[in-house]
């Protein structure tokens, strides 16, 4: 069987600091296990421009990873990907703080890591390729001469063309999309947009399942959810309800309903609508102050970027506003804290929960919203109100659906939440399980590993038909 690599911006040396292995993680290093490969940035900036890969191994997969300098960091990591790509790929383009440097930054990282990446392929390796960051890094490995088959899955949403025309060199990334063999997408509705992207910008027609065929390359598009490992989460949640955590949670409630919502602090997920909310539910329905806390815990992120710092600020504000209203001697209406909380605490503190918010402005997929549906206790379990903005909706319509502008929704959404029946959430999360425990992280995995490998091989194809740029 042809070997897997996985090219991720950061990757998940086990034992170092990095990105933290949620479920995801677990089943992309699962496809690698016996022989794989996992290739990306380091998370370290080193003071030269050294490139040097360095390797690790640990249980039959080999990481392997590069520095970036600090101006490679700025241009390409805070700059171009996190102040131009991530707002224009969640319809913010008020947001967008575009610099021509930076782009070129974006560019020259993507051909670093092809460059140095080219040196650990073996000629028959499956290369799968995540995410924003790496859009095209692809077609840099083509112009390198690399025939392999190349996979890219993008993990945010894609947005309609009429949004997509206001990236400066929109058209280049569209092309190196082309350059894939394989080309992932969360939703129907992000794929759809995609293709029509590429008809209307680039010219090319889409056939009917997706391919998208021109003189110099045939590439497929696929709607892929991701999803998590739903019964080790399951497992993980039942035993922390006896942790020690849960029980100081629980006994800290004395008898109150929990509300929880937990994400990274960024302002695609929605967090001051959400707080909002969470201060008309205590105005409008006043027969449940003092019987319900709302817990939100909110992972800081991307603290380099200007529009992260500005939202810390405005969720202090609101969340001392509405404790300052609210608040009695003995009831915290809002703990809202920015520390990191272990995923099996984070998995108890679900299962407690009888209100799960999940309301991001917009979302590639958001499996927090998946993770609290696995958690649940079957006997009496919460309910989740989710965005319909976030890709998780389109499999998740048992839940309360809402619009996430709208606070007054989100306020009456939590007031069902509420007074809903004992018959009524077993039924919506019994049918919520059954999905999320089909939709897992695995199958997303084996799906698009599957198609990946039936398509056509481009061995036999010329070097130049694919130098895209
Ligand atoms: P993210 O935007 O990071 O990922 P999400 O899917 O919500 O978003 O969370 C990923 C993981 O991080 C989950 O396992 C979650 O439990 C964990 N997490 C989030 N906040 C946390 C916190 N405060 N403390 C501890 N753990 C926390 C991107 C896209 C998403 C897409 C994923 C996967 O933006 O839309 O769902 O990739 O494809």
């Amino acid at each position: 069987m042809a070997r897997v690599v996985i090219v991720s911006n950061r990757v998940p040396i086990p034992g170092q600091r990095g990105p933290r292995p949620g479920g995801l993680t677990v089943a992309l290093g699962n496809a690698l296990k016996g022989d794989g490969l996992w290739f990306g940035w380091s998370g370290d900036i080193s003071a030269s421009a050294d490139t040097t890969v360095r390797r690790t191994e640990s249980n039959g997969i080999t990481y392997a990873t590069i520095d970036l300098s600090q101006e490679d960091y700025n241009r390409f990591y805070v700059g171009f990907a996190n102040s131009t790509l991530w707002p224009l790929l969640h319809f913010r383009l008020g947001l967008i703080d575009f610099k021509r440097d930076d782009l070129d930054g974006y560019f020259l990282v993507n051909r670093t890591l092809a460059a140095a990446l080219v040196g650990e392929l073996r000629p028959d390796d499956q290369v799968w390729i995540h995410d924003y960051h790496l859009i095209p890094l692809g077609a840099e490995l083509r112009k390198l001469g690399v025939r392999n088959r190349l996979g890219f899955f993008l993990h945010v949403p894609f947005v309609p063309a009429s949004l997509f025309v206001a990236l400066p060199q929109g058209q280049t990334l569209l092309r190196a999309c082309l350059a894939y063999d394989v080309i992932g997408f969360q939703t129907d509705e992000h794929q759809r947009d995609f293709l029509d992207a590429v008809k209307q910008m680039l010219g090319v027609e889409p056939n009917q399942n997706g391919f998208l065929e021109t003189a110099d390359c045939l590439s497929r598009s696929i709607a892929n959810p991701a999803g998590i490992d739903a019964r080790a989460f399951a497992a993980m949640a039942s035993k922390a309800e006896r942790s020690s955590d849960t029980r100081r949670l629980i006994s800290s409630l004395v008898g109150r309903a929990l509300a929880i919502g937990v994400d990274r602090l960024d302002y695609s997920k929605g967090l001051p609508n959400r707080f909002t909310a969470f201060g008309k539910l205590l105005q409008d329905f006043p027969e449940h102050q003092q019987n319900v806390s709302y817990l939100q815990i909110a992972a800081k992120s991307r603290e380099d970027v200007s529009e992260y710092q500005s939202l810390r600020r405005e969720l202090d504000r609101k969340a001392g506003n509405i404790n300052g209203r609210y608040a009695e001697f003995d009831w915290v209406p809002l703990r809202y804290m920015t520390r990191p909380v272990s995923r099996s605490s984070i998995a108890g503190f679900f299962r407690k929960a009888r209100i799960g918010l999940v309301t991001p402005l917009r979302d590639g997929m958001n499996l927090v919203a998946k993770e609290f549906v696995a958690a649940q206790d079957h006997n009496d379990p919460g309910v989740l109100i989710l965005s319909r903005f976030a890709g998780a909706a389109e499999e998740m319509e048992e839940a309360l659906i809402v619009n996430p502008y709208d606070p007054d929704e989100i306020s009456y959404a939590m007031h069902q939440a509420l007074i809903m029946s004992g018959e009524e959430r077993q039924d919506r999360m019994e049918r919520l399980r059954a999905r999320v425990f089909t939709s897992t992280a695995e199958a997303y995995c084996r799906r698009f590993l599957t198609l990946l490998a039936a398509a056509p091989s481009r061995l036999n194809q010329s070097a130049s038909k694919h130098n895209l740029a």
